[in-house]
């Protein structure tokens, strides 16, 4: 059994107003928890579970008070296990419009690019696009009881996005390709060796020290979270993280007397007033070994040899 970490209240989606896949909860203090609600599968998921994941992400984007998320898995015995396979059909899964997507893409670039920290809270079996999910969360709560593992070459799949170039990042190249190549499952010490998953502790107290690392991250400032996750995330995401990360400095300098001055101009139809907000500016740290000093002195000691 797992102890309860704190009192969740659900909460309304007026977009979706009843949930069949996922429970949606917040604490009073700002954590959200979003759980996979499919333990007969496992929690595998289908394009409903991505649909109402993906309407909780955006609440969870656009509520300030909100400022953590938490991912699990209903039950002790999995988080995820990753793409229903009796909703595959020809070319994706097929949901209700009987259109086939892969729409765990999107949910995994939705979940970088949300500005608040998430946390995977893994019991049981985290496998196959189950493991994508933990992986692409921002930190790992594993319970001894977790198992880790790529499945897609068994089941004639396979994730080259952030499920392998992501991972290869984390584990190696190596390992990466061991993962995928022989399909093995790893333990959560195995997992939290390899730096997949952040800590390991005991089934009964996964959500309890989930909550505690949460509240930990709720002590900080919510816009270094922001934009330290921004910037880690612009490393592999290109030109996209980096829209990303520059996002958030465009929502600090809109908040700036210098960036109102800009637009209260342009609607007052008057020249804008910038002088007063001209400020210290970076710079670099003069290179010491290029100075003028040190390459006269250079060039003294070579005349003399
Ligand atoms: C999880 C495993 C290891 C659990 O084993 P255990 O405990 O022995 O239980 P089982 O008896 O095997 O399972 C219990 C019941 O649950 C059903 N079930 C389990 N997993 C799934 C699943 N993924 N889909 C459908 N049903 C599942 C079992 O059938 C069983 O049902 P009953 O009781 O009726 O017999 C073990 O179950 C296991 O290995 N599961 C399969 C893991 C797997 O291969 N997952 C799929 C891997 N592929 C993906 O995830 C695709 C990823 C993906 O979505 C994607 C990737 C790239 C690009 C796009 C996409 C995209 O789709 O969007």
């Amino acid at each position: 059994m797992i102890r309860p970490g704190c009192i969740w209240h659900p909460i309304p989606l007026r977009a979706l107003p009843a949930l069949t896949d996922i429970r949606y909860e917040r604490t009073a203090d700002g954590i959200a928890k979003m759980t996979i609600c499919r333990p007969s599968v496992r929690n595998a998921f289908r394009p409903q579970t991505l649909r109402e994941l993906e309407h909780a992400l955006m609440h969870a984007r656009d509520t300030p008070s909100i400022r953590l998320v938490i991912l699990t898995g209903e039950g002790t015995l999995a988080f995820c296990s990753g793409g229903d396979q009796s909703a595959r059909g020809h070319g994706g899964y097929v949901g209700h419009d009987g259109i086939p997507r892969l729409a765990v893409l999107d949910l995994h670039i939705m979940m970088r690019r949300l500005p608040k920290v998430v946390i995977a809270m893994v019991a049981g079996y985290a496998v196959g696009g189950g493991h994508i999910l933990h992986l692409v969360c921002d930190l790992t709560v594993a319970a001894e009881n977790a198992v880790f593992g790529q499945t897609g070459p068994k089941v004639g799949s396979f994730d080259g996005g952030y499920g392998s170039s992501y991972l290869a990042r984390i584990v190696g190249q190596k390992k990466a390709r061991e993962i995928w190549f022989l399909c093995r499952q790893y333990s959560a010490e195995e997992a939290r060796a390899m730096g997949l998953v952040n800590t390991v502790v005991p089934l009964e107290e996964l959500e309890v020290e989930t909550v505690k690392w949460a509240r930990q991250v709720l002590e900080k400032s919510p816009t270094a979270i922001a934009c330290i996750k921004a910037a880690m995330n612009a490393d592999g995401d290109g030109h996209a993280g980096l829209s990303q990360l520059a996002g958030e400095a465009t929502r600090m300098f809109y908040q700036s007397e210098e960036g109102k001055e800009g637009k209260k101009a342009f609607l007052e139809k008057r020249k804008p007033q910038f002088v007063p907000y001209v400020q210290e500016t970076l710079r670099p740290t003069p290179p010491t070994v290029m100075t003028a000093g040190v390459v006269e002195e250079e060039t003294r000691r070579r005349a003399k040899l």
